[in-house]
C-alpha cells in the first residue's frame, strides 16, 4: 500500500448540511495509535476534492468514502474517493440501503390503501428487503388492528405492530435493524419515524411534532436524512416524511411489484407475454382481491403518461 492509502480512512457519509459531508469513519480503521479521546466522536465535517466534482460523482448519505488529510482536533477532513454504490433510493436519497421499512400508521394519520400501496411499490422496485411497520397501534383497538393485519397479509406482508407510547413492537424492529448494515425509515410525515428513532437510541432527542388537527396529517418535521448507529455496527436512516411517492414504472413490471399479483404470476402464465391483466384474452389472473382495483387504475395511469407503450 502506498503512503497516500496509508493516509486514507474509511467512513460513510451519514448526513449532508450546506457544502458539507458528515463522515462516520470507520472504528476498525482508526488508526491504533489515535488518541483515546479523538475516538469518542469520529463523525467529521468534510469537504470533497474537486477532482470528484469533475468525474460529476456526486455524494449522497450512505455512500462510503475515503477521507483523507484529517484534523483530528477541528473534526475535519476531505474526502478523497467514494465505494461502488449497491444501490440507490432516490426519494428519499440514500446509498447502499439493505433494508427499507415502511412506516405506516392506523391512526393520526389515518391508514390509506393507495398511499401505503404506493410507498410499497417504491420499495419492491428496488430489490431490496422490505419491512412493514403498523405504528401508533394504541391508537386502535385490538380488533381493529387484527383486521388490518388480516388485510396486509392479504397483500402479502406480515406487519410489526409498533406504539412507541406502549413500547409495542420496539425490540423486534431493534433486531432487525441490528441484523441489518444499513436500514432507512420511510412513510407519510407524521407516522412517527423520528419517534422510533428517538426511542430506539438512548439520549437521542431529535425534533418531533404532533399532527396537525385541521389536515390530519404531519407537518414534515424532519428535513434531512441522517444516519443514527443502533447498535452491532448497524446504521439506520431517518428522513422526511412525504405524502404520494410517484410511480414510474414499466408497465409490464408492475403486476410483479404487489406480492399478491406476483405470486399468481409465479403459478400460472397469461396467453400473452404482454398481457397486463386488464381485460385481454386468455388472462388468467384471479381480479378477486382488495388491491385490483388499486392496479387497474395504476396500470391505467401509467399506460396513459406512456403514448409509445403498444398492448398488442
Ligand atoms: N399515540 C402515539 N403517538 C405517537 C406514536 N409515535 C409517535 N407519535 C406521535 O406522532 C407525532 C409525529 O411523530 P414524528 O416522530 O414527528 O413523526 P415523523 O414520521 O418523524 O414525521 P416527519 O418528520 O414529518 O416525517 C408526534 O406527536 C409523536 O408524539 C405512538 O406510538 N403512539
Ligand atoms: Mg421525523
Ligand atoms: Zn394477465
Amino acid at each position: 500500500m502506498n503512503k497516500s492509502k496509508l493516509n486514507q480512512l474509511r467512513g460513510i457519509v451519514v448526513a449532508l448540511k450546506a457544502n458539507f459531508f458528515i463522515v462516520e469513519i470507520n472504528n476498525k480503521d482508526v488508526n491504533s495509535n489515535m488518541l483515546e479521546s479523538d475516538l469518542e466522536n469520529q463523525r467529521l465535517l468534510c469537504t470533497r476534492r474537486s477532482k470528484l466534482d469533475y468525474q460529476g460523482l456526486f455524494i449522497d448519505v450512505g455512500d462510503k468514502v475515503y477521507v483523507e488529510s484529517i484534523d483530528w482536533q477541528n473534526k475535519r477532513g476531505l474526502i478523497s474517493n467514494l465505494e461502488p454504490r449497491r444501490s440507490l433510493l432516490n426519494r428519499p436519497a440514500v446509498a447502499n440501503v439493505t433494508l427499507i421499512v415502511v412506516c405506516i400508521s392506523v391512526a393520526e394519520p389515518l391508514f390509506d390503501l393507495e398511499q401505503t400501496s404506493r410507498f410499497l411499490i417504491t420499495a419492491e422496485d428496488k430489490n431490496i428487503n422490505i419491512v412493514l411497520a403498523l405504528t401508533k397501534i394504541d391508537l386502535i383497538g385490538k380488533e381493529k388492528l387484527h383486521s388490518y393485519i388480516r388485510r396486509l397479509k392479504g397483500w402479502g406482508y406480515n406487519p410489526i405492530s409498533i406504539s412507541v407510547k406502549d413500547m409495542e413492537g420496539i425490540d423486534i424492529l431493534l433486531n432487525r435493524l441490528r441484523d441489518t448494515e444499513l436500514s432507512v425509515l420511510c412513510g407519510p410525515s407524521g407516522v412517527g419515524k423520528t419517534s422510533l428513532i428517538n426511542n430506539l437510541i438512548p439520549n437521542l432527542a431529535l425534533p418531533t411534532s404532533s399532527v396537525s388537527k385541521k389536515l390530519k396529517r404531519g407537518i414534515n418535521t424532519t428535513r434531512h436524512v441522517e444516519l443514527f448507529s443502533v447498535g452491532n455496527g448497524s446504521l439506520v436512516a431517518d428522513t422526511p416524511g412525504f405524502n404520494r411517492p410517484e410511480i414510474k414504472i414499466d408497465p409490464l413490471n408492475f403486476a410483479f411489484l404487489l406480492p399478491e399479483l406476483r405470486d399468481q404470476l409465479m403459478k400460472s402464465t397469461c396467453k400473452f407475454r404482454n398481457c397486463l391483466h386488464r381485460d385481454e384474452p386468455g388472462c388468467v389472473i384471479n381480479k378477486d382481491f382488495e388491491r385490483y382495483s388499486f392496479y387497474r387504475e395504476n396500470i391505467e395511469e401509467i399506460i396513459n403518461s406512456r403514448p409509445p407503450f403498444q398492448v398488442d
